[in-house]
């Protein structure tokens, strides 16, 4: 007998909707939910894959213990009985901070992680905090903080109303969009192109993305801010600033004409390889467009002036008068979970409240930048790292200097893994606690809904039940937080009692008591009860039961204006020169004379990849070779480097070989390796990645962290390139 059930897909940002056939446990085909009111039908190659990944031999069944060296296969009572035995005494002896805990992307695409990692992350009562947010998007959720108040409160790009869109480092044709959450990102981008409206892209490549818009703008790596900066003093300086609807709730101004100085389109031009004309021009476009949004991505955030990047974007937006209206950029509406719809008086975010043992790295919002985490476990002293535990999460890839981090876990007292695979981190682990498949568990974004670009939501319950003796990630979650906390093993339960009570307190307001919304969240528990209370104390009075009366979604309708209601920063109005920012601004003219010297390192994305952990399915690995350095033919010919010949890239942190490919898509004096490859080491089980290993480009960087924010810097990466054999 067959079904088709629907669920959107937990795979990447854009939220689509699946109708997946099931033939009794098994998956008979997935295709795209034409009824879903955000995807209309829309699924992407990644998208169908979500059967193999759930029927994944190489997906990890029971849990693993190492004895002896080897993984063995374990209960879930057994496992529990091992950290209960090796946990506590590490806490005891050493301390709290003894303790890291890492978090991985996909907690934020998974309701059980995303709600069950902060009680987690609070019964450790460690300051050793690490998530893949600190190589990623840390310096927009920080300038956001600093500009709106509030680290999620991230103007989105309203891509189906505006009439030019300008993005910078982002390839939404493979990557399907990020921090601008919507299904069908190369449909929307075309509709604006066929509405009248221009697309520029900016990135040091000719994407697909860049390929298919109105002009590309071949940028130097790392030079955003400085581009930026140049397109906004030439507004100023044009006299074609207007703050129209938003007169009245802006400070700042002033002080942003006089910290943009510096920044003429000539004393730029070197530095970001674009030519003085092309900036002004794109600065009058940009001014004189009936709407318009700039938009930057993971190029502009995983740079060396990340977060200055990042507020430029929005300082452009706002001094065009586009922050805050149609076809501008927007302010999205979560129906839960999202801290700028509920009351709040507005404060200034602060960061270093704590700093990182040995760089003296800033704390921000609780956690530590990951680029540290490598020194923390090996370097010896008070304080050190000696137990890590891993959620969802591949830092030997996916985070910078791979080999030292690598080195470091095989010296690590003690290690657990919460993860779906033996991978290249979890290979290191002592006890790796395998969550269950995707279609055993519901699914809500409570994160991606409130960076949407428009107001949705859509909750999808699990297709399939528990076997036996499996355990549903929240309790695992759970239960590794009650060891930590009392050294024994609680029932999850009377964690999920304790995080409902608090989560209910939160979402309290003068329309429910925290009693009131227990009690109306009935029988329910788990990620189950905490969506519905928080349903219920968001801004559209909903509740689970409606969510699951309608399985293709709920459309709350196209952003809306919500200034200054939206703003949560001490004065209540935008902050356009918050004292952070304006700080780090001579550093970037500082670097506006430097010399280009040498090749510089940049990553890229394929639609068939996923991070680190898209390789293992057949679907995903098919086709050529992908981990190539795509190097330009200018470059190759002076290298003297042959289409397909092994080359050796060679950075500050290490060196890797790779196949080069040689192309005009790319500047000249810039060579492009992706992420997430890597997988030829031992210990793993991952059959179908190993066949395509590649390297890990992470090999490369070096830990170099923005200073302003501690994110990564993996992008502009200084490294030599030899031809390592003949083609
Ligand atoms: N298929 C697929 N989709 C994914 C993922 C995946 O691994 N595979 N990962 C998901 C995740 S976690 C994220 S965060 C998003 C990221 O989504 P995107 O931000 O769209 O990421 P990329 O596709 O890597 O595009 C980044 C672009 O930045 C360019 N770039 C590099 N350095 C610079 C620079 O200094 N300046 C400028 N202007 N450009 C630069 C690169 O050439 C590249 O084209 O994608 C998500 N979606
Ligand atoms: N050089 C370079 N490095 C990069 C980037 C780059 O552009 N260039 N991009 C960075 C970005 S944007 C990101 S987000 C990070 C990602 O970095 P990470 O989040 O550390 O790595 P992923 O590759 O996403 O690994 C995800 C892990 O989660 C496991 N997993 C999958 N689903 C589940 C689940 O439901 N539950 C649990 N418990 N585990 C699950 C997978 O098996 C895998 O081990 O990589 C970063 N690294
Ligand atoms: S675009 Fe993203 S969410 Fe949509 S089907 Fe592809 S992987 Fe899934
Ligand atoms: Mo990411």
């Amino acid at each position: 007998m067959s079904e088709t059930v629907f669920r959107t897909c937990p795979l990447c940002e854009a939220t689509c909707g699946l109708a997946i056939t099931m033939d009794g446990d098994r998956v008979a085909g997935i295709r795209g939910d034409d009824d879903d009111v955000f995807s209309h039908g829309f699924i992407c190659p990644k998208g169908t894959t979500l059967g193999e990944l759930h029927h994944d031999p190489d997906r990890l069944r029971r849990p693993l213990i190492r004895r002896d060296g080897r993984h063995v296969e374990v209960t879930f009572d057994e496992a529990f009985a091992e950290i209960e035995r090796r946990l506590p005494p590490i806490l005891a002896a050493h301390g709290r901070d003894a303790v890291a805990l890492y978090l991985g992307n996909p907690t934020v695409h998974n309701l059980d992680a995303t709600l069950f990692v902060k009680p987690l992350a609070k019964a450790l009562g460690t300051q050793n905090i690490y998530s893949a947010s600190t190589v990623d998007q840390r310096p927009k959720e920080l300038s956001s903080a600093w500009m709106f108040g509030g680290g999620l409160t991230v103007a989105i790009p309203d891509i189906d109303r505006t009439d030019y869109l300008m993005i910078l480092g982002a390839n939404p044709y493979e990557s399907n969009g990020s921090l601008a959450t919507a299904p069908d990102w190369p449909g929307r981008l075309q509709a604006i192109r066929a509405r009248g409206g221009k697309v520029v892209v900016v990135d040091p490549r000719r994407t697909r993305t860049a390929a298919k818009s109105d002009e590309h703008v071949a940028i130097r790596p790392g030079a955003d801010a400085m581009f930026l900066a140049a397109i906004a003093r030439t507004i100023f300086d044009d006299d074609l600033v207007r703050l129209d609807h938003l007169d009245g709730h802006v400070n700042g101004l002033d002080d942003v004409r006089r910290l943009l100085q510096p920044f003429t389109p000539a004393a730029v031009a070197d530095a970001t390889g674009v030519d003085a004309e092309t900036i002004v021009r794109l600065a009058r476009e940009l001014a004189a467009a009936p709407s318009a949004c700039v938009y930057g991505r993971i190029g502009t955030t995983t740079q060396e002036f990340g977060t200055l990047a990042s507020w430029l974007v929005d300082v452009c937006n706002v001094i065009t008068g586009n922050l805050d209206r149609p076809g501008g950029a927007m302010f999205p509406k979560a129906a839960a979970g999202a801290s700028n719809t509920r009351p709040g008086k507005g404060r200034t975010i602060r960061i270093g409240r704590f700093t990182s043992r040995v760089r003296g790295l800033n704390e921000s919002f609780g956690e530590l930048p990951v680029s540290c985490l490598a020194e923390e476990i090996d370097t010896p002293g008070d304080g050190q790292v000696r137990a890590l535990i891993t959620v969802a999460g591949n830092p030997v890839l996916s985070t910078p200097d791979g080999a030292r981090l690598d080195r470091a876990l095989q010296s690590i007292d003690f290690m657990i893994s919460v993860d779906v695979y033996l991978n290249e981190t979890s290979r290191h682990a002592d006890v790796i606690l395998p969550p269950p498949r995707p279609l055993q568990r519901s699914h809500y974004d409570l994160g991606f809904n409130q960076l949407s670009i428009r107001n949705i939501a859509n909750y999808s319950p699990a297709i399939l039940p528990l076997s036996d003796g499996q355990m549903h990630e929240w309790e695992i979650l759970a239960t590794i937080a009650s060891i930590a906390q009392t050294g024994r093993r609680a029932d999850p339960a009377v964690v999920d009692d304790l995080v409902a009570a608090t989560v209910a307190q939160q979402v309290a307001d003068d329309r429910h008591t925290a009693e009131d919304l227990l009690a109306a969240a009935g029988s329910r528990r788990g990620p189950e009860r905490l969506l519905d209370i928080m349903l219920r104390g968001g801004p559209y009075d909903l509740t689970l039961d409606d969510l699951i009366a309608n399985p293709h979604g709920i459309d709350l309708g196209p952003l809306q204006p919500r200034i200054p209601e939206v703003l949560r920063t001490e004065s209540g109005k935008v902050e356009l020169a918050p004292e952070p920012l304006a700080g780090d601004v001579p550093r970037l003219a500082a670097a506006l004379n430097r010399p280009e010297n040498g090749l510089v390192l940049v990553g890229r994305r394929h639609l068939r990849s996923n991070n680190s952990w898209g390789h293992n399915l057949p679907a995903m690995a098919k086709g050529k070779d992908r981990c190539t350095l795509q190097i330009n033919s200018l470059d190759a010919k002076r290298l003297q480097i042959d289409d397909g010949a092994i080359v050796r890239i060679r950075s500050r942190a290490g060196a890797v070989e790779a196949p080069a490919e040689v192309t005009d898509d790319i500047r000249p004096g810039v060579v492009s390796l992706p992420h997430g490859f890597g997988h030829d080491v031992d210990g793993t089980r991952l059959s179908v990645a190993a066949e395509k290993p590649g390297v890990n480009s992470n090999l490369l960087t070096p830990g170099d962290v923005d200073a302003l924010s501690g994110n990564a810097i993996l992008n502009g990466i200084p490294v030599d390139v030899t031809a390592a054999q003949p083609a």
